[in-house]
């Protein structure tokens, strides 16, 4: 299926006031300047497991669990990081070198990981509870999650020198992570979002002022100088600076 061919792309999401999984998916379509709609609701708990009864789900006529999801024609699919991965092939976003496109493909999954890793403290009395829920427990955790030299500060350090190895390797200290580092990939497409997220959700303003704590200014520093090549895609940029984004969510990372 070309990406220009007349077949209407559907995203499907919670209509909720927040970016969510959903924003990774939507960032792929903008930047390729491809339509799409965004559909929820009844249609989007019809084709989701997590939202059907138990004895309903064995006899769905597809096998997709939560969102987001993509529909094209009859072919719909599920997990953000295989959406990605797909749409960046669609999409003329995937490296054409095959060990290229296999570590954008582990740069993918990794974020995937990043983003279980970052919701699991904001929910860590349960999980599939509320936030709003476990606010006590989630400010306990969160502490421990961002603590200098902790989990996320390794995770963040990985990305850094992912960023940092792959500039290397393409030669350009300031482009993107592929190639001759001059167009961006969907697994960069996901890295500007997973970095956006952290950025915005570790504030002072939301209680949680970890991005800016001085013990990982230098690992931070490389994170958001790979922001800065991401905005140099006009369509990219138009987007981020527009004001047909969804908030950012309170309680999460994407
Ligand atoms: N691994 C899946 C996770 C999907 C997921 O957890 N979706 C959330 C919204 S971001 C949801 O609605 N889950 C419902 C549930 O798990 O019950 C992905 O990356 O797409």
């Amino acid at each position: 299926m070309a990406a220009s061919d007349s077949v209407e792309w559907e995203v499907f999401y919670h209509q909720a006031p927040f970016k969510g999984r959903g924003e990774f998916i939507r960032l792929m379509f903008r930047i390729a300047g491809v339509p799409f709609v965004e559909k929820g609701g009844d249609e989007l708990a019809q084709l989701c497991g997590a939202f059907q009864p138990l004895d309903k789900i064995s006899s769905m006529s597809n096998s997709h669990f939560a969102p987001p999801l993509i529909r094209h024609g009859s072919f719909v699919l599920s997990q953000t990081g295989a959406i990605m991965e797909y749409l960046g092939v669609e999409f003329d976003m995937a490296p054409t070198d095959p060990l290229d496109r296999a570590l954008c493909s582990q740069l993918n999954w990794t974020i995937a990981d990043c983003v279980n890793s970052c919701r699991a403290p904001f929910h860590a009395k349960d999980q599939a509870a509320s936030y709003s829920t476990q606010i006590d427990e989630a400010a306990v955790a969160v502490k421990e999650f961002c603590k200098e030299g902790g989990r996320w500060d390794k995770i963040l350090a990985h990305f850094a020198n992912f960023i940092e190895t792959r500039r290397a390797a393409t030669g350009k200290p300031d482009g993107f992570l592929f190639g001759k580092g001059e167009n961006i990939s969907y697994g960069e497409v996901a890295l500007y979002h997973m970095v956006d997220a952290m950025r915005n959700q570790f504030t002072a303003e939301k209680g949680f002022p970890y991005w800016s704590e001085s013990c990982r200014a230098n690992v931070v520093s490389v994170l958001e100088s790979f922001l800065v090549t991401c905005q140099t895609i006009p369509n990219l940029k138009a987007y981020v600076d527009s004001d047909e984004r969804k908030p950012w969510g309170t309680d999460s990372c994407a």
